[in-house]
């Protein structure tokens, strides 16, 4: 089926800290950027709605090394690494949220904490099509809770890459057992 206005795409974390020379840098993070503009201008084109996520942390986020987490600092709220990749197309119809604002709570999801569910419904949306980074975090738990509020989901993986190959694989496991269907960019008008 073609892409329509009750589609919608997530474009999670597609931001300079994510990408190569970035404080957390997912491999080959920077060359979805082309894949991903080309799935933005087609949601757009046909009305479906396109949503931009983006980490979003205090400074000293709970998630944070030197607090007790697991990663370095990244995406801190309004510096350089916290930006959009710059060749990233946002269209002025795009809806961005933002996510782990909340220093003591992580958020891998851009359904956590962003009132994200309430927009998609008001906006009658049937598929989710998720992509950008990372697949294994990210963008893994944002399908995920897409998948059990009901919606007919997709991972494009084409459009998405991981932080480590083997997380990749178990996640992509996951998702598949719980329906979310994984799919390449091409193939999106013919499912
Ligand atoms: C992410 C690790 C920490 C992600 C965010 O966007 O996948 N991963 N914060
Ligand atoms: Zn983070």
């Amino acid at each position: 089926m073609p892409i329509c206005k009750t589609d919608a795409l997530i474009v999670v974390d597609v931001q300079v800290d994510f990408c190569p020379g970035g404080n957390l840098a997912v491999p080959g993070g920077d060359e979805i950027v082309a894949i991903v503009n080309e799935l933005v201008e087609l949601f757009e084109k046909r009305g479906g709605l396109v949503i931009f996520s983006r980490d979003w942390h205090p400074q000293r986020h709970k998630s944070f090394r030197d607090e007790g987490g697991t990663w370095p600092p990244h995406c801190v709220q309004n510096t350089k690494g916290a930006e959009f990749h710059l060749d990233l197309l946002i269209p002025d119809s795009a809806i961005v949220v933002s996510k782990a604002t909340d220093v003591a709570r992580e958020a891998y999801s851009a359904f956590d904490g962003t009132g994200l569910s309430e927009t998609l419904k008001a906006a009658g949306t049937e598929r989710i099509f998720v992509c950008g980074l990372a697949t294994d975090f990210c963008v893994k738990s944002t399908a995920m809770d897409a998948r059990k509020l009901g919606y007919d989901t997709y991972v494009v993986l084409d459009a998405s890459r991981g932080i480590s190959e083997e997380s990749v694989r178990a996640s992509l496991e996951e998702m598949k057992e719980t329906g979310i269907k994984i799919v390449k960019s091409f193939e999106i008008e013919s499912l």
